[in-house]
């Protein structure tokens, strides 16, 4: 059975004018559908045909750049357009925002941290807010399409909260200024679905 490019849940224009249309279009229905697309022909035929993207990740032959990059790039984005509403952002809250504050003090020095962790992994990559087994919280980063799932990269633990730093992902509108993307994306954040996440995975 197939990967199938994930909707959105709402239209392109819908986070401006923190990212904007134009951005989210060629992100959404060419980046995203290309690692779709070259991570079904990858597993076509094999064993993984059939497996959860998950299953796969935890799995991985790091080895194996078409799935590790493809993979990748189909989980990190459908992750990414969750975690991102325009309408019902919700606040942070409860469990997490317990998690955060226990992690980092406080929501301020939260996304200080998570904003240098992005603005600093050099090239093409994400930041990640992870959650371990027993719910302590922890930022960390990784290079191209990989993520925390795969098998001994960066801090491990299950991503609830991802930002692609890729500039495909902000070149657009803001060209080489990554700062000022990182700061839009924090008035996008889905907290309802981080928190979600949070719970799901603690
Ligand atoms: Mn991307």
């Amino acid at each position: 059975m197939a990967f199938e490019l994930p909707s959105l849940g709402y239209d392109y224009d819908a986070l401006e004018p923190n990212i904007d249309a134009r951005t989210m279009e060629i992100h959404h229905s060419k980046h995203h559908q290309g690692y779709t697309n070259n991570l079904n022909n990858a597993i076509a035929g094999t064993d993984l045909d059939g497996k959860s993207i998950e299953d796969i990740l935890a799995n991985l032959d790091m080895n194996n750049g078409a799935v590790r990059n493809n993979g990748g790039g189909y989980y990190n984005h459908s992750l990414f357009w969750t975690v991102m509403n325009p309408e019902d952002r919700g606040y942070l809250s409860g469990e997490l925002k317990d998690a955060i504050e226990a992690a980092y003090g406080s929501k301020d020095e939260f996304i200080a941290a998570f904003s240098k962790a992005a603005a600093t992994r050099f090239g093409s990559g994400w930041a990640w807010l992870c959650v371990h087994k027993g719910g302590k919280v922890e930022i960390c980063s990784t290079p191209n399409q990989d993520n925390p799932l795969m098998p001994g990269v960066s801090c491990g633990g299950t991503p609830i909260l991802g930002l692609d730093v890729w500039e495909h992902a902000y070149y657009l509108n803001y060209q080489n200024r990554r700062p000022d993307y990182i700061n839009a994306f924090f008035n996008v954040i889905n907290w309802n679905e981080a928190e979600r996440r949070y719970a799901e995975a603690k």
